[in-house]
């Protein structure tokens, strides 16, 4: 079955696809040529994905899956959350990085999460499901693989941030695998 992935982050169509390998056959947007930002102006993670999705549900009538993503830090109230892309300045991942180690300083309050939700948009409307890392923030970069805010989180259980680790071995257990096995077994009833 097609399933269009509505995003215009490399990164993560490539991790999507990975996990989807074999089970869908993954068209990204520059296979439908659509190039259009599209205007996330929601207050959750939920609107934002849907508003992904529906886009792309919209333009080609091919099931589409939205995916919103962020990280959460206890001690900035849940910041950067939504903004997490543009949190200091547009998908620049070093200076977004440096602004929330910056703001966390000396907090020895470390924990953070990872959330993805994704909403699938078929022509039965949308379908959503979440998928949650827990970690800690390290105080500066470590680590060359991934994308985003990996090289400053370990997640729990580990000692190597997202970014030391084999994109398989992120794969394995990242809030994006976990949202993506919860819209799996969804499909499977
Ligand atoms: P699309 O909207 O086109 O899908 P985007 O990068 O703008 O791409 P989001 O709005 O969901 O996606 O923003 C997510 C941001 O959160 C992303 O740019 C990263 O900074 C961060 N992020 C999301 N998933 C991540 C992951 O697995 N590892 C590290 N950082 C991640």
């Amino acid at each position: 079955m097609e399933l269009l992935v509505a995003t215009h982050n490399q990164h993560k169509k490539e991790e999507i696809q990975q996990i989807l390998q074999g089970l869908f056959e993954v068209k990204s947007l520059t296979d439908y040529d659509i190039h259009d930002e599209i205007i996330e102006d929601g207050h959750t993670f939920h609107e934002n994905a849907l508003i992904k999705a529906k886009y792309c549900f919209d333009k080609t009538g091919i099931p589409s899956l939205g995916d919103d993503s962020g990280l959460v830090v206890d001690a900035l109230d849940g910041r950067p959350g939504i903004y997490s892309a543009r949190y200091a300045s547009n998908h620049d991942f070093p200076k977004n990085i440096s602004k929330v180690l910056e703001e966390l300083g000396n907090n020895t309050n470390r924990s953070a999460y990872f959330v993805t939700v994704l909403c699938y948009y078929s022509i039965e409307g949308p379908k959503y499901y979440e998928g949650r890392v827990y970690g800690n923030l390290l105080s500066e970069n470590k680590g060359k693989q991934g994308f985003g805010y990996d090289p400053v989180f370990v997640p729990e259980g580990y000692e190597l941030t997202f970014a030391e680790m084999e994109p398989e071995h992120k794969n394995r257990i990242s809030h994006r695998k976990k949202a993506l096995d919860a819209f799996l077994a969804d499909m499977e009833q």
